[in-house]
């Protein structure tokens, strides 16, 4: 590790050596100074946002001092570099987490007390940079923590989207988008590297000449237009190490802003058209999760990044002064889903075409480079690019692809002969209708190693989704389950259970989470026990005072805080619970449920914008929450409220306060889910299906401690195939009659009958996602939650159990599995 450089800073006349910018008063001054120099305000006029920013930059300022050391040291070395390309990072707020690493949280609240503001106040300020959608960005984030933390040399490449995942607003039960406009007042936690600019083409053809002496083609590309490529780079600090690694994010930018030529004839807009086109590549992130988007500007975008990162990795690697033969020794890059998997179309041309190397040595290369994550088995979310587009964007690509296609077809006719079909389904271009490239079978033929996101989704993609693959490369496949970081997850969204932790086991769980195993040795303890469940009270507390703040309804911290927040999509069936509620309501209603312990349903999360039945679905739970929040004989024991524009911010609220976790999704469906291992951790006791990582939080904390409901992965197959009948569901169980025709009849909804008729009748009639058939059993497991709910020694062991156990799910385990089995990568350096 580097030491800390020594030079000074300086406020007015006081000077103070670095060794010292970590104290409160340190950083008191370093406040004062940049409020006069950066902000440029006298700090009697400044408000919260000048005081969030002259903040934020000091905290920099000791991130970057770090930052320099490590880049040096990773130089000096010749280290091996993890690239993590994503289409998304998700990566919430910024301050307090670098404050958290660096270990000054402490000192900055002292100054702040001195100050007379108050950190948290100020730290609301941070707009919330929403570069991703859901759990793949979000897992994107952690991951990034989790290396620099464990001191992988790491970069994370991605775009720099203008404008992040919509804002979400819930009007009349509707959601409604709004830009999220996080760049309007500057970015204190980037800085431009003008080193890296990279230029992009697309379009044009591809013309072929002999080479004069050995008389081989020589391939170029005659591009249409090319498009400039800025990076941004954004500094992440492990945990209290000193390390901090790059997460370098693309600005698309016109190569010449400013035509004047074409000023001059007088064509004031046509003068800015090639910068609003060009600009548009990285405008704005795609709001679609696990859905298909066939878009020509998302492969612009994907093949905009993931050029501009390789482009990149080439020119540090030459001023190394390294052989580019030997790139696979220095770079191990690791695709985030399909998004970027173009790259190893892009890879081979550079090789192939920029530096001259022969194909078959160049596909050793490539192989040996990149790594491939899949992350959902959706097959509508698996990418294909109709071919014309493709062909027109990336002429060059396009044969290279029908290159890689022809080998590895050959490939395939020797090993599996006579097996027409298979070859078919296995081709990297699709013929069943309109042609198109399968970005799944480039990255799984192009990458050394394929893996998974949980167990059962590991498994499920051998079995199924890429079992043609699995079956020509077996030792390619591999599993890594999900993780996400304590630090964030746990320490930042609950300090008071961090301090109750560090109490009894010390702090060595902060970067071994399973030391948190230590709190076995209370589930017994009648005292210790009471301690956790006061703690949990006080945090459900903490909640209320935020949503009576934030949306002027009480809660109340007795009752059940039962979350579901996530995308909402279909196949996470957040309808389900909805569904259940109901059938409360209707018990509830007849007399026959008396003595229910209080509930709080919360919910969050957003839709798809064009996704109408998830639209549906919320309008769904907010109809549900007026109906039984109006109702005087429901009123004071179901509440259900939807929390409006779910965000990491928001979860760090949230997770902490949950007494359940609603994991419930159609058994085969949620490639893992992250959300259940962040309730976990903060004590929350999960109701859900054998699904994703679900299955192995059920394996660590013991089935007694784990609320299992629904039909398994084989038997939903099996009522595929067999022909599933939703009516059959509806017509046996009593109680979901009368909830399916409460909704029909308008009985819900003050008489309305047709805004959830289209819900009703896909419910009946299809269930893709098999909620008529998990129904009966949802509401058993529920009734089951509830019940032990009232024997509030019994729960807290149930939640102790849940925290204790987690260690598993810390992304530090997630990551030193990828060192040893991905990326090569020695940790005990
Ligand atoms: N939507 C999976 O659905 C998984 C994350 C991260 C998802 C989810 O189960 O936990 O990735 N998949 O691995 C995609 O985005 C394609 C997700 O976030």
């Amino acid at each position: 590790h580097g030491q800390q450089p020594s030079e000074t800073e300086t406020s007015g006349t006081t000077a103070i050596a670095a060794q010292d910018n970590r104290s409160a008063d340190g950083i008191r001054l370093a406040f004062l100074r940049h409020m006069r120099r950066t902000i440029g305000k006298p700090v009697e006029f400044s408000n919260t946002l000048d005081q969030y920013r002259a903040m934020a930059h000091l905290v920099r300022d000791r991130v970057m001092d770090d930052w320099i050391t490590t880049v040096e040291s990773y130089v000096q070395h010749n280290v091996r570099v993890v690239c993590y390309l994503s289409a998304e990072f998700l990566l919430g707020p910024h301050l307090l987490n670098a404050m958290l690493n660096l270990g000054i949280t402490d000192s900055a609240e002292k100054a702040c007390d001195e100050l007379h503001y108050s950190l948290t106040q100020l730290a609301d300020e941070e707009p919330e940079p929403g570069l991703g959608n859901g759990g793949l960005g979000r897992l994107a984030a952690c991951y990034m923590d989790s290396m620099t933390t464990l001191e992988v040399p790491a970069v994370g490449y991605g775009l720099r989207y203008e404008f992040g995942i919509f804002r979400q607003e819930i009007r009349d039960g509707w959601q409604v988008e709004h830009s999220d406009k996080w760049l309007e007042y500057g970015n204190p936690w980037e800085i431009p590297a003008s080193e890296a600019t990279q230029h992009v083409s697309f379009g044009g053809h591809t013309e072929t000449t002999k080479d004069e002496k050995t008389g081989e083609l020589i391939w170029k590309w005659v591009p249409a237009f090319t498009v400039k490529g800025v990076a941004y780079d954004t500094p992440i600090p492990g945990y209290r190490n000193k390390q901090v690694n790059r997460l370098r994010l693309w600005k698309a930018e016109a190569e010449d802003s400013f035509d004047l030529e074409i000023f001059n004839r007088g064509d004031y807009m046509g003068a800015v058209r090639d910068k609003m086109e060009s600009e548009t590549i990285s405008k704005v992130l795609y709001p679609p999760d696990e859905t298909e988007q066939g878009k020509r500007l998302r492969l612009m975008q994907q093949y905009f990044f993931t050029s501009c990162s390789l482009q990149d990795m080439v020119r540090l690697h030459k001023l190394q002064k390294l052989p580019i033969e030997k790139f696979a020794d220095k770079w191990s890059v690791q695709l985030n889903d399909t998004h970027p998997s173009i790259g190893i179309a892009e890879l081979m041309r550079i090789l192939t075409d920029e530096e001259e190397i022969g194909w078959d040595e160049a596909w050793t290369i490539t192989q040996a480079t990149f790594g491939y994550t899949n992350h959902t088995l959706l097959p509508e979310a698996l990418e294909k690019w109709p071919l014309p587009i493709f062909a027109s964007l990336l002429p060059r690509h396009i044969e290279i692809i029908y290159e890689i296609n022809r080998r590895f077809l050959k490939d395939m006719q020797a090993k599996f002969p006579g097996d027409t079909a298979r070859w078919a389904r296995m081709s990297l271009i699709g013929e069943d209708g309109e042609k198109q490239v399968r970005m799944a079978n480039l990255a799984v033929v192009g990458s050394k190693m394929v893996n998974g996101v949980a167990k059962l989704h590991s498994e499920l993609l051998k079995e199924d989704t890429l079992k043609d693959f699995y079956e020509a490369f077996p030792n390619r496949f591999t599993n890594v389950t999900n993780g996400v970081t304590p630090r964030r997850w746990l320490m930042l969204a609950d300090p008071p259970l961090t301090a109750l932790l560090n109490e009894v086991l010390g702090t060595a769980w902060h970067t071994d989470l399973y030391a948190l195993r230590g709190l076995e040795d209370y589930v017994d303890d009648a005292g210790f026990l009471d301690k956790w469940r006061k703690r949990q009270e006080e945090s459900k507390g903490r909640l209320g005072d935020f949503i009576k703040r934030s949306m002027d309804v009480s809660l109340n911290p007795a009752s059940m805080f039962d979350v579901q927040v996530k995308r909402i999509h279909e196949y996470k069936r957040q309808h389900l619970n909805a569904l259940h509620i109901l059938g409360l309501y209707c018990r509830i209603k007849s007399g026959e449920l008396k003595d229910l312990p209080p509930r709080t349903f919360l919910f969050g999360g957003k839709a798809a914008p064009s996704y109408t039945y998830a639209k549906l679905m919320i309008k769904l739970v907010c109809t549900v929450g007026e109906l039984v929040g109006k109702d005087p004989q429901t009123k004071d024991l179901l509440r259900v409220l939807f929390v409006p524009d779910y965000s990491v911010s928001l979860g760090q609220r949230i997770y902490p306060a949950a007494d359940l976790s609603e994991q419930i999704s159609t058994a085969g469906k949620e490639a893992s889910g992250t959300g259940c291992m962040k309730f976990m951790m903060n004590g929350a006791v999960a109701i859900g299906t054998l699904d994703g990582a679900n299955i192995e939080i059920r394996e660590e904390v013991g089935e007694e401690n784990f609320f299992l409901f629904g039909l398994t992965a084989p038997q939903i197959a099996e009522k595929q195939k067999a022909g599933y009948r939703p009516r059959d569901f509806y017509e046996k169980s009593p109680l979901l009659r009368e909830v399916m025709d409460g909704l029909r009849d308008g009985r819900f909804s003050n008489g309305d009958r047709d805004t959830f008729a289209p819900l009703v009748r896909d419910l009946l009639e299809v269930d893709r996602y098999f909620v008529m058939a998990d129904f009966d059993d949802y509401a058993r497991a529920q009734s089951e939650a509830g019940k032990i709910f009232c024997d509030s020694k019994k729960w807290s062991r149930m939640s102790l159990l849940n925290t204790a156990r987690s260690g598993k799910f810390s992304s530090d385990r997630s990551i030193r599995e990828y060192c040893q089995n991905i990326w090569k990568i020695n940790l005990d350096r």
